[in-house]
């Protein structure tokens, strides 16, 4: 059994060696996946390496204030080239990565897996999987931290965010000692945490606040379950101009009831589908087994699921029929 300590210099070895770097955070990439990448890729840039940062779908624009945030590059066209080290980071494995099918056949390079869920099967050469850590950009923060790296103001924003994010502003479970001593070092450092805040709460628009203001209407309360949940229309979503990628940051909220286990959002995305987003702040849930149940997937705290059927108000209650 290798350790972490000689896993953790392992992946120093093997980034310091290599000739060019793949960096690469999963589909749709949050606030930590980039926290992480960025801050890999100012690793990478001090030592005067050629580097790459992918992600399957590129940045949203609620992250464009992140320094180096126009270096991540969402052209699969990237795979083509060759590279010594890819690293992947905050994905359980590489089909959440979005990369499964992409990464090369001939496995001519070190692959790294630097990550924080306890889901991951360990799909690299080098595993550094911490699922105590709040983020995976806490993570990024120690190894910077054990390899001596100077982290700068940039480096420094870039971590605080994936820490606030996925801390939920250090409001949920994954709020720990360990993450809240690295914010403090960060914002020691020079971190932006006023330009996250903007960025990352204060970025609705007009019309995705009046959604939340119909599906804030409708939150109906499951006394069985303990779960809150609510439904959005695709007359929902037409009337206030939002996308359904848009509206998916709205589950989170309902976790603020009193007494509610588990929030559920079902949206009609068209006409015979509906999409249904599982969260908890709680430990002693799991709302991956939930969803999966329905067919989806997803992790412990944050999972999905799409079914068939059509969203009816009748009889004073939201229905699903065919
Ligand atoms: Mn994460």
């Amino acid at each position: 059994m290798i350790t972490e300590l000689e896993t953790i210099q392992k992946i120093k070895q093997a980034l310091d060696k290599a000739r060019r770097v793949l960096v690469i955070g999963h589909q749709q990439p949050d606030g930590d996946a980039l926290g992480a990448l960025i801050a890999l890729a100012y690793y990478l840039k001090s030592l005067g390496k050629d580097y790459s940062l992918f992600c399957l779908d590129a940045p949203v624009e609620q992250y464009q204030f992140l320094p180096l945030v126009h270096e991540v590059k969402a052209d699969p066209k990237i795979f083509a080239e060759k590279f010594d080290v890819i690293a992947v980071v905050d994905s359980g494995d590489l089909h959440y990565a979005g990369v499964d099918k992409l990464l090369p056949k001939v496995n001519n390079f070190t692959l790294i897996n630097i990550d924080h869920h306890a889901s991951n099967n360990f799909f690299g050469d080098l595993n550094l999987v911490l699922p105590e850590k709040s983020s995976v950009s806490e993570i990024v923060y120690q190894l910077l931290r054990l390899w001596q790296f100077p982290i700068n103001k940039e480096t420094a924003t870039a971590l605080l965010n994936g820490i606030i994010f996925d801390t939920g502003f250090f409001g949920n479970a994954a709020t720990s000692l360990s993450a809240l001593e690295a914010a403090s070092h960060l914002l020691n450092l020079g971190a932006r945490h006023r330009l996250i805040n903007e960025n990352i709460l204060r970025n609705k628009s007009l019309g995705l606040l009046k959604l939340w203001g119909r599906a804030f209407e409708r939150l109906q309360f499951n006394q069985k379950y303990d779960l809150a949940f609510t439904v959005i229309t695709q007359e929902d979503l037409t009337a206030c101009g939002v996308s359904v990628e848009a509206s998916s940051g709205i589950s989170n909220f309902f976790n603020e009831l009193a007494g509610a286990k588990i929030a559920m959002v079902l949206v009609q995305t068209e006409d015979n589908i509906i999409k249904g987003s599982l969260r908890t702040t709680r430990d002693d849930v799991d709302v991956a087994a939930l969803a999966k149940s329905f067919g989806g997937g997803g992790h412990k705290k944050a999972a999905g699921f799409t079914i068939n059927g059509r969203l009816v108000y009748n009889e004073n209650k939201w229905q699903i029929t065919d």
